[in-house]
């Protein structure tokens, strides 16, 4: 433990233990992910590949766009977004990478909050969220997983004044009621009952994509079973330990790939 933990306001985060799929699982049951994709394709792809190695049972992609680099299990539904979100059998949602920041993807955030499911969100979503379009959403069920700048985005839309990640982070889940995830060096995650504390994180994680790849993990993990705390606890582990797996160097794809033998290690 460094000096730098704050021993008299987080607890440190352990290992989670992670179980093998019940007897009577099938891929439903398992989780079915919906990734709600926008403007650019790579963010959401290593996402859903990060997903379906996190085991989650069904991913599919909401994307009005032809995607020639996705892998053949992931299933790619365009159309009326709000229509494709119906089906009951979506147990969470993932929104914000890749998504942009248009009015189209404006219109996109609120029709996954719409479902009232649990939702994962991330990267450009982190933008677009306010107090309007959470008013009449059950914020419980929501996790925010920004980096530093977005975490600062957030705190001036929800009139944050805190200073500092730990703090900054305690302060907008008092006024919000999300599930904080603050990403970085050190991690702090902040949800009902929860302060946990990350610290040192791998340094190769600091290259584009990672952070998709942790909002896919912790989009599967939340699929599985929908609370945000064990997920967030469960995806920083999984991100760490894969990042430990696949370093020195790598890519976000490399990443993504390494969660499969960071699960062995957790069960
Ligand atoms: P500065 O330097 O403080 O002035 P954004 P993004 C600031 C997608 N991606 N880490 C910093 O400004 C994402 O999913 C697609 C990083 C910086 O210039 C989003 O949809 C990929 N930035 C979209 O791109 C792989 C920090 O924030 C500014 C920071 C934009 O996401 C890459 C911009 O940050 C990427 O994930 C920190 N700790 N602290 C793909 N393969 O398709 C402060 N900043 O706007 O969040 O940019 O992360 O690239
Ligand atoms: P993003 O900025 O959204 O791409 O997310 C980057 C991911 O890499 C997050 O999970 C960060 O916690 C992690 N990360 C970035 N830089 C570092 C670093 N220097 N040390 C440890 N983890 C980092
Ligand atoms: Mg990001």
């Amino acid at each position: 433990i460094g000096l730098d933990f704050p021993q008299h306001t987080a607890s440190l985060s352990s290992q989670p233990h992670l179980s093998p799929p019940a007897a009577d699982a099938h891929k439903y049951r398992r989780g079915l992910l919906a990734i709600v994709a926008g403007t650019m394709p790579g963010a959401p792809l290593l996402a859903a590949q990060a997903a379906m190695h996190s085991g989650a049972g069904y991913v599919k992609l909401m994307s009005a766009h032809s995607h020639p680099d996705a892998p053949a299990e992931l299933v790619i539904e365009g159309g009326n977004l709000s229509g494709t979100l119906a089906d009951d059998r979506i147990a969470a949602l993932l929104i914000g990478p890749g998504l942009g920041r248009t009015n189209d993807a404006r219109d996109r955030l609120s029709a996954a909050l719409e479902t009232g499911k649990p939702c994962v969100l991330d990267a450009d979503a982190l933008h677009l969220i306010d107090e309007d379009m959470l008013e009449g959403v059950d914020a419980t069920r929501l996790i925010v997983t920004p980096h530093e700048g977005e975490l600062a985005s957030l705190c001036r839309s929800f009139g944050v004044t805190a200073q500092g990640k730990l703090a900054s982070a305690r302060a907008l889940h008092g006024v919000t009621a999300l599930t904080v995830l603050a990403k970085g060096p050190d991690t702090v995650l902040v949800g009902q009952g929860a302060v946990r504390f990350f610290p040192r994180g791998s340094s190769w994680l600091s290259v584009a994509g990672t952070g998709d790849v942790l909002a896919g993990i912790l989009a599967a993990r939340l699929a599985h079973h929908g609370d945000p705390v064990r997920a967030g606890e469960e995806a920083v582990w999984l991100h760490h330990t894969a990042a430990c797996l696949a370093a020195p160097a790598f890519t976000a794809g490399q990443l993504a790939a390494a969660v499969k033998p960071a699960i062995a290690r957790l069960l």
